[in-house]
């Protein structure tokens, strides 16, 4: 269906078991997306992709530790080990996942002082990455979601997609989540309450 888009959301290896930030079953989706691809009339990938000294890693703040939360100007930012460090190994997608039927690859979260969970705006929640445009101007209205992590960059996207007025359906079974104090099912409640589709197959 030519105007309904796959949005392949960080499936990185960083993301993967033995990455720095590593959720767990990580690579398991990546069969089930590659098979999705085949009647997708778009796929979109995106991949985190951050400066080595990016404001998010905890190791950019003295006395501060992975996993914490801090106040940054824009709102409230998580800590996470350094990950998805531009041009490492780490950045590089799954080595099975099909980069070649991507027809836009999408990087976020290249500036410093500011991180990017979502595909469409930057954490501020206003700083536009372009895809709302790319989108439109192909006329496509329906997103499919898939990807790393259920709980933050995919939800993230799919949250704003909807608030865009895509038609939005998230494949929770091609998602794994790093579940970290009660934070998959906020953004399920979250999800849902947008009217998003849950999908389990
Ligand atoms: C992500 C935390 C930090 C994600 C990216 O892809 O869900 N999570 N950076
Ligand atoms: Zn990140």
């Amino acid at each position: 269906m030519t105007d309904t888009a796959l949005i392949v959301i960080d499936v990185q290896n960083d993301f993967c078991p033995g990455g720095a930030l590593a959720v767990a079953g990580g690579d398991l989706i990546v069969p089930g997306i590659t098979a999705l691809m085949a009647d997708a009339g778009a796929v979109v990938l995106t991949q985190d992709w951050h400066p080595g000294d990016h404001s998010s890693f905890a190791s950019q703040h003295a006395g501060r530790a992975p996993m914490e939360q801090i106040d940054m100007p824009y709102g409230p930012q998580v800590l996470w080990p350094d990950h998805c460090v531009q041009g490492r190994d780490g950045a590089e997608f799954h080595p099975d996942l099909n980069t070649s039927r991507a027809d836009m690859i999408l990087r976020k979260g290249f500036r410093r002082d500011i991180d990017s969970y979502s595909a469409f705006f930057e954490n501020d929640q206003t700083t536009p990455t372009g895809l709302d445009g790319y989108l439109r101007s192909r006329g496509i209205g329906k997103l499919v979601f898939c990807g790393l992590a259920t709980d933050f960059c995919v939800a993230w996207s799919a949250l704003d997609a909807a608030k865009l007025g895509f038609d939005v359906s998230v494949r929770l079974d091609l998602c794994r989540a790093i579940d970290m104090g009660g934070s998959l099912d906020a953004a399920l409640g979250r999800m849902k309450d947008m009217g998003i589709a849950l999908q389990r197959g």
